[in-house]
């Protein structure tokens, strides 16, 4: 077992039994003319993730973590597109609509696509989710279950969304998530502080906080 210095206290896991899981580190959030844009949102904050999660990524294949990443996008005719999900927000610009980076949160198209600093390695499963959390209609849990995954690292964008919905899903489904602190962020700062603040709260009632340098550090001790 290993040990990560975290908040609301020390978090304990299997190097074999723990994935990284990166979070919809897509153009379409992080840079200009994607959903984060459409969405009226200041894209440059989320860039902060960036150096700490390609880092992290680096440390944890060096450490033969499952590494795992997931996407926020629609099939191309819009079929899984739940019309509430379309419709919110009275966007000019929209989820189907075509944007600079091809239409807008949709596969295959540019903007979908994971940004070239955190390219997935070949053999890190990549989960196309068409909600917020990467559980709902996915078969991430039962990738994690088959290899025998207990804990999950997670980092990515956007801590009170994406983030948070997927940690709700983990913690109810009976996996243990460390939040790294720095690997997540968010368009609405004060949101973050909040989302962070409610993970560990209550005893760590959604999970553990610990920023990347204690992370990389108990990844990169002999097992
Ligand atoms: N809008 C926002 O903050 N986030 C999302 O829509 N998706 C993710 O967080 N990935």
């Amino acid at each position: 077992m290993r040990e990560i210095s975290a908040e609301p206290y020390a978090f304990r896991f299997s190097p074999e039994r723990t994935a990284l899981l990166v979070i919809d580190m897509q153009r379409d959030f992080l840079e200009p003319g994607g959903f984060g844009a459409a969405l009226g949102n200041d894209v440059a904050l989320l860039r902060s993730a960036i150096a700490p999660t390609r880092a992290l990524l680096a440390a944890a294949r060096k450490a033969d973590l499952f590494v795992m990443h997931t996407r926020e996008g629609h099939r191309p005719d819009l079929a899984d597109l739940p019309p509430a999900k379309r419709r919110r927000g009275n966007l000019a610009q929209g989820i189907g609509d075509l944007g600079p980076m091809g239409r807008i949160l949709v596969r295959g198209e540019p903007g979908h696509e994971i940004i070239a600093e955190l390219a997935p390695a070949p053999g890190e499963p990549v989960i196309d989710k068409p909600g917020k959390g990467a559980f709902f209609a996915t078969d991430l849990d039962a990738i994690l279950k088959h290899r025998g995954i207990e804990s999950l690292l997670v980092a990515g964008v956007t801590t009170e969304v994406c983030v948070h919905t997927t940690i709700r899903e983990a913690n109810d489904r009976g996996y243990e998530c460390l939040v790294v602190t720095d690997c997540v962020a968010s368009y609405l700062p004060k949101l973050h502080e909040a989302a962070l603040a409610m993970i560990a709260a209550q005893g760590g009632i959604f999970g553990w906080l610990a920023p990347s340098e204690s992370v990389i550090g108990a990844l990169g001790g002999t097992r």
